[in-house]
């Protein structure tokens, strides 16, 4: 069975794409980046979800000689002219430091009322080949931003977005419900064909 490296150490990231790719019927041994301890985290220089993950997906396949599929992915706010995107995992500061980089969005968004407060999950979906072969797709989950954090499911910013036609955040979604209508489904069920057609 062909070994294919998820480019991430973002574990809430590593369970979504785990359930997607499985439900998508990809037969292959998926890893995470965990697994290569010894490949450095590259730095994130890219100024679009795209060519970010096509860094990470890169870097590991050349470090490993194995073919990699990343995905850099954001909250992407309109009031905010698409701010945080790119920086969604270290808007507060720290990267990765999910509450404090929800807790300081809500804030800068106090005085924003509900017809203002439209926002999007993003995401890009990068394969890359240890030959330098390399794909990329997106997708995107349109919502409006609640006021306070609702919901335990998930992670990042999912408790503060309501996607459209739910009455819910992301956060009270079950994780098959997020998937089905995730920009991190959207984005690796297109890839997932992508996939075949290299790899077989
Ligand atoms: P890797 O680079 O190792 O994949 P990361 O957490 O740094 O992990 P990104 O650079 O793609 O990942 O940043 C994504 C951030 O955007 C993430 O930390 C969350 O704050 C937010 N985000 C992305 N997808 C999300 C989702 O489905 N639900 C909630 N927040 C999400």
């Amino acid at each position: 069975m062909t070994r294919l490296i998820l480019a991430t150490r973002n574990a809430g990231k590593i369970t979504e794409l785990r359930a997607i790719l499985a439900d998508a019927g990809l037969p292959h041994d998926l890893v995470g980046a965990d697994a290569y301890p010894e490949v450095p985290d590259v730095k994130e220089t890219g100024v679009t979800f795209a060519e970010n993950a096509l860094l990470k997906a890169h870097a590991l396949a050349r470090a490993t000689g194995l073919p990699a599929v990343a995905d850099d992915s954001g909250l992407c706010v309109d009031v905010l002219g698409g701010a945080p995107g790119i920086f969604s995992a270290r808007w507060s500061g720290t990267h990765g430091d999910d509450r404090a980089n929800l807790e300081l969005l809500l804030a800068q968004l106090a005085d924003i009322d509900d017809t203002h407060r439209a926002a999007q999950f993003a995401c890009a979906a990068a394969l890359a080949l240890p030959d330098g072969t390399e794909r990329v797709v997106e997708g995107r989950m349109p919502g409006i931003l609640r006021h306070e954090p609702i919901g335990t499911n998930g992670f990042g910013y999912d408790p503060i977005l309501q996607p459209d036609g739910y009455e819910v955040t992301c956060a009270q979604l079950s994780p098959e419900e997020k998937n089905a209508i995730s920009h991190r489904g959207k984005a690796f069920r297109a890839l997932v064909p992508v996939v075949r057609e290299l790899l077989g």
